[in-house]
């Protein structure tokens, strides 16, 4: 029958250990079963999803992967939903998608339920799915839409970026022969799980090749250097925020417990940093505490990953490397010119089979991502340096990178213009040690009213994800703008 590859391999190595949870371990058989009950409550009576979305609230572990899986194994496209989302964010994302169904566990149903009576639609509890007729699902052809995951851009509100089975095949297949992973590995898992970094490099590609993944419901530090000075892992793949939290609280240790950290550390086969910028500075400090040399790689929602330093050779800091297996990479330059030679910028664009089908219900927004012979363009600017790929920024001022999130600071003013007190606002990225960047907004006051940041902040962490909450916040009389009466970013940003 056919099936997703990745499901289809889980089959070959069903007695391996898939998941540590605390407590209870379990196999790629229970992952297989998981998933086919899973898939079996969608169904209900029906014989195929036929690309239905399903969306699913579901935190990290084994009912993840049996809604992921499940969703997949019914002929449906998933749609992962964020555990640290807003009401109106998952209405958003609910009513963009057209979901018709969420997935989610007993113990998140609660959180569901209200929006599911808002919009109709019907929650499916997972962990209470009985056992279903693996015979009944349905031939899933890996041209169909598999997955929808939103992502921040140039638009007020985040776009669905849908990708095919066989697109989430390439990328999984593209990083398992660069990086090496065995069946022998094992690797924590504390990224979010409706963003590409946590669900196929480090949750698909783990399951791909048989090796076991220590899902965690959230990055906590303690628990993360213990486990590593257990040995527990072999791999380790984090945003770099992390890899800065981690020097700080791994310097601060007591010395036996800090070489007990820098040890475990030291023995790991790979440690990746990606999603964001690795400042050169942070790489060579890892290097100096735990004698790893970091991986930098490159990758986008919309393509998977696409640059990555090479796994046996020069791990260079501030560059991202080569194109991976089965990516091609060109630079475009301002002028329209293909770029030929070293130290000329432009913006990268990237061809192959694991860059996405389109974005949903956006026909025009998807038509202007790509040129001519499908290069789809990212928007990032790169210089190629003696061989290796080093990112300059974006071409847009108005996408943020904060703790390795792709935010959009048009979509946090107009969340921010609903305040009662803001008459207008320009929100920035300003560069922060510890997050890359930080959300910061300027803004002008309705006459007569006062703002200071903590009560704007906690009146937006009613509205938005705590990371789009800025973090830091100027009163202005008026804001710059230019002879057109557009907001000029660049002075605003200057102003902090
Ligand atoms: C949290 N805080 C912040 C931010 N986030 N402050 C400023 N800027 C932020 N971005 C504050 C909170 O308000 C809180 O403060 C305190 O920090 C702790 O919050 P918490 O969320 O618990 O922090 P954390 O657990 O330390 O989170 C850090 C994190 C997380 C683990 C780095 O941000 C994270 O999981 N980031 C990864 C996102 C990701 O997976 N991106 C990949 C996208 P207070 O206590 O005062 O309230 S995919 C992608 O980018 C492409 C494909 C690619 O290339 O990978
Ligand atoms: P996302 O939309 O969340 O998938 O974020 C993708 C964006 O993250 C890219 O377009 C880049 O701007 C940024 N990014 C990912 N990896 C790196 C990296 N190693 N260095 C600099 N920027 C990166």
């Amino acid at each position: 029958m056919e099936q997703p590859e990745l499901i289809a391999r889980a089959e070959t190595h069903e007695s391996a250990i898939a998941m540590r949870c605390c407590p209870g371990e379990y196999t790629y058989r229970d992952l297989l079963d998981r998933s086919a009950s899973c898939a079996g409550a969608l169904l209900e009576s029906a014989t195929d999803l036929n690309e239905a979305r399903v969306a699913y609230l579901v935190p990290a572990g084994i009912d993840y992967v049996a809604a992921q899986w499940g969703i997949w194994r019914a002929g449906g496209i998933a749609v992962p939903l964020s555990l640290s989302a807003t009401e109106m964010e998952l209405e958003y994302t609910l009513s963009d998608s057209q979901s018709s169904v969420v997935a989610t566990t007993s113990e998140h149903v609660g959180k569901i339920q209200g929006l599911c009576e808002r919009l109709n639609l019907k929650p499916v509890v997972v962990d209470q799915a009985g056992p279903a007729d693996v015979s009944r699902l349905p031939e899933i052809d890996r041209r169909r839409s598999a997955m929808i995951l939103y992502t921040s851009g140039t638009t007020s509100k985040p776009k669905g970026v849908v990708s095919t089975h066989a697109n989430i095949q390439a990328q999984i297949e593209s990083l398992v022969k660069a990086w090496k992973w065995q069946s022998s590995d094992s690797i924590p898992l504390f990224l979010p799980l409706h963003h590409i970094h946590g669900i196929i490099n480090i949750l698909s590609c783990a399951l791909w090749t048989g090796a076991a993944i220590e899902p965690q419901p959230h990055f906590d530090m303690k628990t993360i250097i213990d486990r590593v000075a257990d040995g527990a892992y072999t791999l380790f793949m984090a945003v770099p925020t992390i890899y800065v939290k981690l020097i700080q609280a791994i310097e601060s240790l007591p010395e036996e417990e800090r070489i007990r950290a820098v040890n475990g550390f030291a023995q790991m086969r790979l440690m990746v940093s990606g999603s964001a910028a690795l400042p050169a500075s942070v790489h060579e400090h890892w290097t100096a505490l735990t004698t790893q040399k970091l991986l930098e790689r490159y990758g986008m929602t919309e393509i998977g990953m696409a640059l990555s330093n090479p796994y046996d050779g020069e791990r260079r800091p501030g560059a991202v490397g080569q194109p991976l297996p089965g990516v091609e990479v060109r630079l475009k330059s301002e002028t329209g010119n293909i770029v030929t030679q070293e130290q000329e910028p432009g913006e990268i664009q990237v061809r192959g089979e694991s860059v996405f089908a389109e974005y949903w219900n956006r026909p025009q927004a998807t038509a202007e991502s790509f040129e001519e012979e499908n290069w789809f363009r990212t928007g990032d600017i790169a210089v190629l340096d003696r061989g290796y790929y080093r990112i300059m920024g974006r071409q847009s001022v108005d996408i943020i990178k904060s703790g390795g999130y792709k935010l959009s600071a048009l979509e946090i003013e107009s969340v921010l213009l609903d305040h009662p007190a803001i008459d207008q606002c320009a929100v920035v990225g300003v560069e922060d040690e510890t997050w890359g960047e930080a959300v910061a907004a300027v803004v002008v006051l309705v006459d007569g009213k006062k703002l200071d940041l903590e009560s704007l902040r906690s009146w937006s962490r009613d509205l938005m994800s705590h990371y789009k909450v800025p973090k830091r916040l100027m009163v202005v009389e008026s804001l710059p703008r230019n002879a057109m009466g557009k907001v000029q970013k660049p002075a605003v940003r200057a102003l902090f």
